[in-house]
């Protein structure tokens, strides 16, 4: 069989450093942390971890705001903390991915600063605008009424520089302005400082916003229309966002990144460097990413589809094969899937499509071809933490009101990682903890799961285990259907290799069902390889997912 490059068929891991493990006391997650628990990563199998921004930052939207790109934020430690880790890491032969967040800095970044000054060579290194006057009241307007994501307008006030600037996050997060050369350069150094510094590629935030539309010849933006997806004028879905998301140029700037990244490869050897993009965007945009037939883009566009799919039409065999159909039959040929259950901004996968299924999605994603992304939690069935408005700290949040906070706040799937059923889940030996833990820790955690017979954990590690030595699942070709409502089936099959066959019930009753009715050669003699059933549940009630495996002499 043709031998893949590592990151083709990789266990990606998320990893969100505040929450995973704290080294020093503080209640927050750190580097020293994150060093100390590579072992269990190692343990799972995993390929890469990616880790959730690292920077120095005032952390008003928990590290997506840099004040520095070339340096670490110090209560998470220090650069010496950080080249530990990835000596550590290489030891281990884990890769490490950093977060890249081109499309905004801090506005404690010096860079911000001296733009704020006109200092030469920063004055357009963000998007600033004189604004409008107002024809009736004679009064200064914002230049559009386009609105930031974290609810409001995208403009603000400065008073030093007497413009306003464009920030399509938080307040403290202006725009970079990508339609000057210093900037598209300066964020190229950062790419390869990182890389010198031995990193294995970099997870691309917020690629839809990267570039804004082109002012007129009087130097005007033009307003978006209002939606009707919402009737609350704070709320982004208010309004379109043709003007300020998936412009074409975003796809290019990722084709420069990706590079930098060959470019450092073909200078200094090693194995390739890969590029993840963060991106919801439609599929006929994200594709591009990838590249196109002259030129190499991103290694992997992420699929939010299983979560995005679902999120609107429910869990059900259909809706999968529709998330599933809607990335593999739009992927151009010869690129490299991959598969995405939760992230840091997401409702925790285990509380999307309920505890009962988590082990089913985690087989999915391992069993269809190409890579996968796990959240850090989702292979030992982490669930939402219930986070109060007083204790509300993510901007999204923050921005909103009591009554609808919950709509918006990302802290429930933020809360920190669950080790063991002690104090403070094992996560700190502090008092306190930045987030309140997750009311489920005592159960959920990761001693209590190695140490039961069946759990999400032991069947996570199983999942990552076959596919890393199992040809089919690397190189096989792949059937999948729903069978039923609630029954989901995918085949992976090769020449010469054990044919793979994982059954899945998204319902909650048990189901007899006749796998012939999927393929008609499958015969009865199937060996099991997994039976998953979720650790808390008696003996007798339904299983949520299965492997079979056919062995090629039948
Ligand atoms: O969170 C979202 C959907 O649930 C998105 O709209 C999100 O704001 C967008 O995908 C960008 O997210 C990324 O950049 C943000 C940061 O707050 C998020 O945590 C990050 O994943 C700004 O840097």
């Amino acid at each position: 069989a043709e031998t893949k490059d590592w990151w083709e068929t990789a266990q990606f891991y998320q990893i969100y450093p505040r929450s995973f493990k704290d080294s020093d006391g503080d209640g927050i997650g750190d580097l020293n942390g994150i060093t100390s628990k590579l072992e269990y990563l190692k343990d799972l199998g995993v390929t890469a971890a990616w880790l959730s921004p690292i920077f120095a930052s005032p952390m008003v939207d928990f590290g997506y705001d840099i004040s520095d790109f070339f340096d670490i934020q110090p209560e998470y430690g220090t650069l010496d903390d950080f080249r530990a880790l990835i000596k550590k890491a290489k030891e281990l032969d884990l890769k490490i991915i950093l977060d890249f967040v081109p499309n905004h800095s801090s506005d404690e970044n010096e860079w911000f600063k001296k733009s704020v000054k006109r200092e030469k060579g920063y004055e357009d290194y963000y998007v600033w605008h004189d604004g409008k006057v107002n024809a009736e009241t004679g009064k200064r307007e914002p230049p559009t009424n386009w609105l930031q994501y974290f609810r409001g307008t995208a403009w603000e006030w400065n008073e030093e520089r007497q413009q306003y600037y464009l920030h399509q996050f938080a307040v403290q997060q202006p725009d970079l302005n990508y339609r000057n050369p210093l900037v598209v350069e300066q964020m190229k150094r950062v790419l390869r400082y990182w890389l010198n510094e031995g990193v294995a590629g970099f997870r691309c935030d917020a690629l839809p916003p990267l570039f804004e539309v082109l002012p007129d010849a009087d130097g005007q933006y033009p307003d978006e229309t209002v939606t009707g997806a919402t009737d609350d004028p704070d709320d982004r879905d208010y309004l379109t966002t043709t003007y300020i998301e998936d412009r074409p140029e975003s796809i290019d700037m990722v084709y420069q990144w990706r590079t930098v990244l060959d470019d450092h490869k073909r200078i200094y050897g090693g194995d390739s460097s890969v590029l993840l993009i963060e991106t919801y965007s439609a599929a006929w945009f994200t594709m591009q990413f990838y590249g196109n037939r002259t030129t190499e883009g991103a290694h992997l566009p992420f699929n939010f589809n299983l979560i995005t799919v679902m999120d609107q039409k429910g869990l059900s065999a259909q809706t999968v094969q529709e998330a599933i159909d809607l990335w593999l039959k739009n992927m151009p040929a010869g690129r490299t899937p991959n598969w995405v259950l939760g992230n840091h901004d997401k409702r925790r996968a285990a509380s999307r499509y309920g505890v009962d299924h988590i082990d089913g999605m985690n087989m999915l994603v391992m069993i269809l071809p190409g890579a996968s992304v796990t959240y850090q939690g989702e292979e030992i069935g982490m669930t939402d933490g219930e986070i109060s408005w007083e204790d509300t700290v993510d901007p999204w949040g923050c921005n909103s009101n009591p009554d609808i906070y919950e709509m918006y706040t990302r802290d429930p799937e933020r809360t920190p990682f669950q080790w063991t059923g002690g104090s403070n889940a094992g996560f700190t030996d502090g008092p306190t903890t930045w987030l309140p833990l997750a009311g489920d820790y005592e159960t959920v955690n990761v001693e209590t799961e190695l140490a039961a017979e069946h759990s999400h954990l032991k069947i996570y590690k199983m999942l990552v285990a076959l596919r890393k030595s199992s040809k089919t699942l690397q190189n096989g070709s792949t059937k999948y259907l729903a069978l039923t409502e609630d029954i989901f089936v995918v085949r992976r099959s090769l020449a010469n290799s054990p044919t793979i066959v994982g059954v899945i019930n998204f319902g909650s009753e048990t189901k007899t069902i006749d796998l012939r009715e999927f393929d008609k050669n499958l015969s009865g003699n199937l060996q099991l390889l997994v039976r998953s059933l979720a650790s808390t549940k008696s003996e007798g009630t339904t299983f949520s997912a299965q492997m079979l495996s056919v062995d090629p002499a039948e």
